[in-house]
């Protein structure tokens, strides 16, 4: 139930909690026994707002790897922050681009190392090192299943630049001495803010049909706008853009990108649509869009 306080609270209400998430959250509880390492993916652009809230609870004192996905795509002066900020919580940190042939192994590596301690233990009882099995955990579009494919060497999990494609858990084998169990994404049932709401949209992490599209691409020409101007203007030749004449900004804007009807008129959508897949399509890159560090 929503309280009236919460409702308040978050402008955008997003009901956007499909049953395989909650049937998750079920399912690692029971699986947590035999897992050895949670590997927690966020984005980097996103290093807050694609954190689970409630993931210590779920996976309780296991050992953890937060692994950043899509370096390539964040702003690493104010990401690398983040990073430190994780860091001194005492995480175990990777920033790393998922779409390389490098970057991955810096995983197995600390993998090894963590479960250096079990496999001593196990040589001297004359045990071969061990299987480890690790939880791959991290909100839709993450990269989950790229990173299992990666350590895998080919493709044994869906990919794609939309969430949700991952529905069931599933165990898979890996080039390495390690097990991964894909899961879906999970996000938690209430937003706790419009603006995480908002970054989980522009970085695709839900569905564009959830908000509206005008609001993303607002927020998005508010972000580039105070953070990224020089975007602004290669991209959409705009020189700065101001919230309190959108008109003016969506007429320049659609002009560049040639969203235009046949009476001459600036199609507003397309605009806005253009904007929200040009960052989902990376052509907007280069940017984080959480800056509270
Ligand atoms: N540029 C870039 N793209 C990435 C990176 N990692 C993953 N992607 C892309 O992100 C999109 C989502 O990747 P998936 O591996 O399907 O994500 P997932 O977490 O399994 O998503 P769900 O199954 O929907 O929960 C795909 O288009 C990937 O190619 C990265 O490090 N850099
Ligand atoms: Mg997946």
């Amino acid at each position: 139930m929503t309280t009236k306080e919460e409702k308040n609270y978050t402008k955008i209400n997003i009901n956007w909690y499909p049953g395989h998430m909650e049937k998750t959250k079920r399912e690692i509880t029971k699986l947590l026994p035999i897992i050895d390492i949670v590997y927690e993916l966020i984005d980097a652009r996103i290093p807050f707002s694609s954190k689970i809230v409630d993931i210590d609870n779920l996976i309780k004192n296991k050992i953890k790897i937060l692994i950043m996905t899509k370096k390539d795509l964040c702003d690493l002066s104010i990401t690398n922050k983040w990073a430190k900020y994780y860091e001194n919580k005492g995480y175990k940190v990777l920033l790393l681009n998922l779409n390389n042939n490098i970057d991955y192994k810096k995983i197995i590596d600390l993998t090894n190392e963590v479960v250096k301690d079990i496999n001593y233990k196990r040589s001297l009882k004359g045990l071969k090192p061990k299987e480890i099995k690790c939880l791959v955990i991290g909100i839709p579009n993450v990269g989950k299943s790229t990173l299992i494919n990666k350590m895998a060497g080919k493709k044994v999990a869906n990919v794609g630049n939309k969430p949700g494609i991952t529905k069931v858990n599933s165990w898979l084998k890996t080039k390495y001495n390690i097990l991964v169990l894909d899961t879906p994404g999970i996000l938690w049932p209430k937003f706790s803010s419009d603006e995480i709401a908002l970054n989980l949209a522009c970085t695709s992490a839900i569905k564009n049909e959830v908000l509206p599209v005008d609001e993303v691409a607002i927020y998005i020409l508010n972000l580039l706008n105070k953070y990224y101007p020089r975007i602004l203007k290669e991209r959409y030749n705009l020189d700065d853009f101001d919230e309190t004449n959108i008109e003016y900004a969506y007429d320049i804007i659609g002009k560049k990108i040639g969203a235009i009807t046949k009476g001459n008129i600036i199609d507003y959508e397309k605009v806005s649509n253009t904007i929200i897949n040009d960052l989902k399509n990376e052509y907007i890159k280069g940017i984080t869009l959480d800056r509270g560090v």
